[in-house]
């Protein structure tokens, strides 16, 4: 495309009716919000909060090499692992901002060994919000993409809101009201389910605002990604090493040899898998038997919307929202995505289908 041709696309002119015309996070949260005729608005105010959280966390990660905030605490978290600076301040700014809201009860992060009440000042807060403040942060030193997933939950009815049990945020997934996440990628996504379809808003940096730019997400039914770490595969199970043999065969009629993506951050390989189709895994290994990822804060919510586009998650053998927690921290295997492409995995994992 030739200079001129540049500045006489569509794209490059002045925004136009188009660009002027999406619909905000805030609009479109009200507007679900009014068609449940007794809502309070509160849990529209929850959203609102995690939104805001977000976008103060977009605003320091573009600039962390520049404002002190890159490379590690030199401390390690709960998990066992080491927390960059970026883990702690995201965790910060979700706590600051959910207590300002005051309808949030009860936080479970990553970034805490115990779930954090919020309620010794708020008498109204009914939701619990588990979160992984700031996934896959190991990569922003390298200005890789990297996410928020977050999971809510209503305060279960005889709890006391001003001092709920840290037992309350032990709920399966299928008892969520809403699920998302945020990829800060080359562009910033929030996109979330509350049980109704699955939307994402892209921020528009210039105005602040998140804007509806994918209505209605639905997940390819065919795909041809896997996303997995392969370093591991001697120390995966049988029927797991199977199914990735098989992937990598040569037969054009089922869309094979897939292609192998790991971006080695759970929200940025989900979110390009559930655009594209595609499968991301991180299943048991003979050091982990359960995996690495967390049952709550990251395997819940993310599985709740890859069903809501029209995908399946297991642990291989189970659904994964139908998983009862024991703690807040549980690690869980994870296949998701695709829901040909897990069924196939469980299949292989049950050596009910053979690779032959
Ligand atoms: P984290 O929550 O400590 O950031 O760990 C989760 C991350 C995921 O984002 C990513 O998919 C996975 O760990 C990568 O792990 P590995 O390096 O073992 O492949
Ligand atoms: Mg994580």
């Amino acid at each position: 495309m030739s200079p001129a041709d540049i500045s006489s696309s569509p794209s490059s002119s002045s925004p136009g009716p188009e660009r002027d015309n999406f619909k905000t996070l805030e609009q479109f949260i009200i507007e679900q919000q009014d068609r449940f005729p007794h809502s309070t608005g509160a849990f529209s105010r929850v959203l609102r909060d995690i939104g805001l959280a977000a976008k103060m966390i977009n605003r320091d990660m573009r600039q962390a090499g520049l404002i002190g905030v890159a490379g590690n605490t030199g401390t390690v978290n709960v998990q066992g692992e080491v927390q960059q600076k970026m883990d702690a301040l995201a965790h910060q700014e979700f706590v600051r901002a959910l207590r300002r809201g005051g309808e949030c009860c009860l936080i479970g992060s990553e970034e805490h060994a115990e779930a954090i009440p919020l309620s010794s000042n708020q008498e109204e807060g009914q939701y619990i919000v588990l979160l992984d403040p700031l996934d896959g942060s190991s990569n922003i030193d390298v200005c890789v993409s990297v996410g928020t997933i977050f999971s809510i939950y209503r305060l279960p009815d005889g709890y006391d809101q001003t001092e709920p049990d840290l037992d309350a945020a032990l709920q399966p997934g299928t008892e969520q009201v809403a699920a998302g996440y945020v990829v800060y990628g080359s562009s910033t996504m929030l996109v979330y389910t509350t049980g109704d379809g699955v939307n994402g808003f892209t921020l528009d940096p210039t105005i602040g605002e998140f804007l509806l730019s994918h209505p209605q997400l639905t997940t390819p039914d065919r795909a041809r990604i896997f996303s997995i770490n392969v370093g591991y595969y001697h120390s995966f199970e049988d029927g797991l090493r199977s199914y990735l043999d098989w992937l990598q065969e040569y037969d054009p009629e089922t869309d094979r040899p897939a292609k192998n993506r790991y971006i080695g951050s759970f929200v940025s390989d989900f979110h390009r898998n559930l655009l594209k189709g595609g499968i991301y895994m991180y299943p048991a290994t003979q050091g982990n038997p359960n995996g690495k990822l967390r049952l709550m804060y990251e395997a819940n919510p993310m599985a709740f919307i890859a069903e809501q586009a029209g995908g399946r998650a297991s642990d291989g053998h189970e659904r994964i929202l139908e998983k009862s927690p024991d703690t807040l921290h549980q690690r869980t295997p994870l296949l998701i995505g695709t829901e040909q492409m897990v069924r196939r995995a469980e299949a292989f994992l049950a050596e009910e289908h053979s690779a032959a």
